[in-house]
């Protein structure tokens, strides 16, 4: 039976603002109070869906959150009518109010981490929420990360769901942005690699001194528990504590892998070579040949991937075998990195090719291609078994095109966010959304 890979990319919600809301992302850092571009942000990452579309790849999309999060807001003792709810919050509490406005439901990479049906005990795709709960603006997306979810892949024969680990930072998940999955073809088994920034648990780890290490090893132990992975299946690696400290705040800013191939910085992980040894002892176990490109300090440093976000690409396989890098302007603009992909690219290595693409408005907040989409390998029967609203197509792209000109705003600054005007805003835009996805009821102000 026929496999693919299919990217989900997250759709970027009308509130979309530069709220310096993550410490450790030093995007995110450096960019708050800038205002923001919701509109220009929105039809960046529809562009990127839309060309994967056209060059054959399977493309979905994800729907964004309803934001400001009035129920966090109200959870957090602010009382009255819904305008009352924002605008006491944006007098007594403007970080709070901001935070309930974030559009950082748009980096789905972080929603779930999923185990496709080859891999897991019970031959089902499963997936479980992350709960970000690192920083209090994320910790608030599970909810409805698995309500959407579950309206996309709603068929209980094809699709398992588990809620969000405790909301404790002992089981800190941040999904797929530290996990990656190695296989010969999508729809074979293959070993799913899990990245962790610290143990909970476990003293004998390093931990990053400056920044906080979001993704525990007991968090991606207990995610491959709930999957049903086997142990011959499943590579515990740890990144490195130093490169947190440079502000790697996910995996997939220094690291990035698909099919065979994992595409690396030198310094991403501890005990590199072993963890390699082991990806390569396992992958084999399942017939596939583990392959490596380590991209050396003395070519791109920690600070270039940083800035450039050269490993937060996505890697995609391509008809002929050889893969594909999409990657964001900012590796143009970086020389030295530019200079390495001319390099990998006219070597006859795997990568044989670069598109370039404008995301500057999620850029901005530490969210480059592999951020903005989730994904999942589903063989033919799976893929038929999905909400078809959710898969892209060019009637689609052009409606959410038009959606986007008709809801979003092109400017937004902080003091924007206490306008009740812009909630009545969301809610018309969202409750319209889910008709066109055909998702049913997913919004809290669509359920109470
Ligand atoms: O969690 N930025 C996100 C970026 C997530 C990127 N995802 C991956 N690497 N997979 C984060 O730090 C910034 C929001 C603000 O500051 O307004 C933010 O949440």
């Amino acid at each position: 039976m026929k496999s693919y890979e299919v990217n989900f990319d997250g759709l970027v919600g009308p509130t979309h603002n530069y709220g310096g809301l993550s410490y450790g992302n030093v995007a995110s850092q450096s960019n708050s109070q800038q205002s923001s571009n919701p509109k220009e942000a929105a039809l960046q990452g529809l562009a990127k869906m839309k060309a994967l579309m056209e060059m054959g790849f399977q493309q979905g999309v994800l729907a964004p959150q309803e934001r400001p999060d009035v129920a966090a807001l109200r959870s957090l003792g602010f009382a009255g009518s819904d305008a009352q709810v924002i605008q006491q919050a944006a007098k007594q509490a403007m970080p709070l109010l901001v935070a309930s406005c974030s559009a950082s439901s748009m980096w789905v990479a972080n929603a779930a981490t999923v185990s496709p049906s080859a891999d897991t005990a019970d031959g089902r795709v499963h997936f479980t929420a992350a709960n970000l709960n690192c920083k209090y603006h994320r910790s608030i997306e599970h909810p409805t990360t698995s309500r959407v979810l579950g309206a996309m892949f709603a068929d209980q024969k094809h699709f398992a769901h588990h809620s969000a680990l405790p909301a404790v930072a002992q089981f800190g998940d941040e999904g797929a942005a530290n996990h990656t999955r190695f296989c010969r073809e999508y729809g074979q088994a293959g070993v799913e690699f899990f990245v962790f920034g610290r143990s909970a648990f476990d003293t004998r780890y390093p931990a990053p001194q400056k920044y906080p290490a979001r993704q525990t090893l007991e968090a991606s132990q207990a995610v491959a528990r709930l999957h049903g992975l086997s142990d011959d299946g499943v590579v515990y690696a740890q990144q490195n504590p130093s490169v947190i400290d440079q502000g790697v705040f996910h995996n997939d800013v220094i690291a990035v892998g698909n099919g065979e191939l994992l595409f690396h910085h030198e310094d991403a992980f501890l005990d590199t070579d072993t963890m390699l040894a082991e990806l390569q002892g396992k992958l084999a176990k399942f017939g596939g040949n583990f392959q490596s490109i380590c991209v050396p300090r003395s070519q791109v440093t920690v600070e270039d991937a940083v800035r450039s976000y050269l490993f937060n690409s996505q890697l995609l396989s391509r008809a002929d075998g050889t893969m594909l890098l999409i990657v964001p302007e900012e590796c143009r603009a970086n020389e030295r990195v530019w200079q390495y992909l001319q390099g990998l690219t006219s070597s006859a290595g795997m990568i044989r090719e670069v598109k370039v693409f404008d995301l500057k408005q999620s850029m901005q907040n530490g969210g480059g291609p592999a951020c903005l989409r989730l994904r999942v390998a589903l063989n033919e029967t799976e893929l038929a078994a999905v909400n078809p609203g959710v898969i892209m197509t060019a009637p689609l792209y052009d409606t959410l095109t038009q959606w986007v000109g008709k809801h979003y705003r092109d400017r937004l600054a902080e003091s924007d966010l206490a306008d009740p005007q812009l909630l009545l805003e969301c809610r018309t835009a969202l409750d319209e959304l889910t008709q066109i996805l055909k998702l049913g009821a997913v919004y809290p102000f669509q359920i109470n």
